[in-house]
């Protein structure tokens, strides 16, 4: 039984391994800073509490041993009030610092009201994909979140379907995504740079790859961005971009928006107007190239199983359909 569970943990130490897993303490954010400064200041204090209450418990249990049948008892206290006292106070001293300190930690993280916002995201989760809004800028996009570097953003937090939960470890904590409900967060981070997320409430079958990104950018590279997103989607060309367009523009418009502004859509599926202006797809799941676009048409169910596009396309059409997809810039 126990040999069965080590050999289990060794694999999941192993496994987790495999891929790059963010972590809250590489902090990229004055936010991640709090959270971080605060869990080592705990495990300090709990590991000299441990070192202390358990190297006495040792060197008592060795010293005072029994040893020797006819060997007489060590002293028998009953009883030291000094003793006690300490033991009482020093745990309600640690108890009250700590509070204090989480208490300041909470009020860092949590979405300060009188802070000026630069930018408002509204995110919104979908099984099992993220929506990633800009309001006032009026763009739409997926599962990568650009944010300026320095900007104070606001993050609204919307689902259309079940319970999920954002959160980047390297700039922020976790905060439910309850449909019906609006949530809200805040992001801010002085490094640029590409941050991992993943949704963190089960919410079904391919919950483990609801991932996402933030891509913290310059301003400059910010504004770049934002000018290419408000295009409209490319035009087609030729005679098979044009017979692709007919397609995403029908049998998939079911599920999909060309049109880089379509707000508060109702749509089950990702924004596509330029969608190789990201460099991955399906929640994260997989690299952004005409090979993995060609599999995922072919058959989106053998690479994300349950995913809601279930659908058949002719080889002839999918063609099309990637010749013309492969210039949403
Ligand atoms: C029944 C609804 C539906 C239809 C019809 C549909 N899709 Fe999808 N599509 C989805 C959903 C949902 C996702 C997100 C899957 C996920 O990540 O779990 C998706 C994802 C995609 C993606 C990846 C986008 C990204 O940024 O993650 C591409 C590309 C795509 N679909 C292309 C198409 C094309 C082309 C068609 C028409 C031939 C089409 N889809 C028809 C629902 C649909
Ligand atoms: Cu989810």
């Amino acid at each position: 039984m126990f040999r069965k569970f080590g050999v289990l943990m060794g694999l999941a130490i192993l496994l987790s391994a495999c891929q790059p897993s963010p972590t809250f303490l590489e902090p990229a954010s004055s936010i991640s800073n709090h959270e971080a400064n605060l869990y080592r200041i705990i495990l300090i204090m709990a590991l000299v509490v441990f070192v202390l209450v358990e190297g006495a418990l040792i060197l008592i249990l060795v010293r005072d041993r029994k040893r020797a049948n006819n060997e007489k008892l060590p002293a028998q206290i009953h009883s030291n009030m000094r003793l006690e006292v300490t033991w009482t106070v020093i745990p309600i001293l640690l108890v009250i610092v700590l509070f204090i300190m989480t208490v300041q930690t909470v009020n860092a993280v949590a979405a300060p009201s009188h802070l000026k916002s630069d930018l408002n995201i509204r995110v919104v989760g979908h099984r099992w994909w993220w929506e990633f809004d800009y309001p006032d800028l009026g763009i739409v996009t997926a599962n990568e979140l650009h944010i300026p570097k320095g900007a104070t953003v606001q993050v609204q937090l919307e689902s259309v379907d079940v319970i999920h939960s954002f959160w980047v470890p390297q700039l922020s904590g976790k905060t439910d995504v309850v449909p019906g409900q609006h949530n809200t967060m805040w992001l801010t981070s002085d490094q640029v740079g590409e941050y991992l997320g993943q949704c963190a409430e089960f919410c079904g079958t391919e919950h483990a790859l609801m991932r996402f990104k933030v891509i913290v950018d310059s301003q400059q590279d910010f504004d770049a961005w934002v000018a290419n997103q408000q295009k409209p989607a490319y035009q087609p060309q030729t005679e098979d971009e044009q017979a692709g367009y007919m397609e995403v523009t029908g049998a998939c418009a079911a599920c999909h928006s060309l049109d880089p502004s379509d707000l508060n859509t109702k749509k089950v599926g990702p924004n596509l107007a330029h969608l190789f202006s990201r460099s991955t797809f399906a929640g994260g799941t997989f690299d952004l190239n005409e090979e993995n676009l060609r599999s995922w048409l072919a058959d989106t169910q053998a690479m994300k199983p349950g995913n809601d596009m279930d659908i058949k396309i002719l080889p002839k059409t999918r063609d099309q359909i990637i010749s013309y997809l492969l210039n949403l810039k």
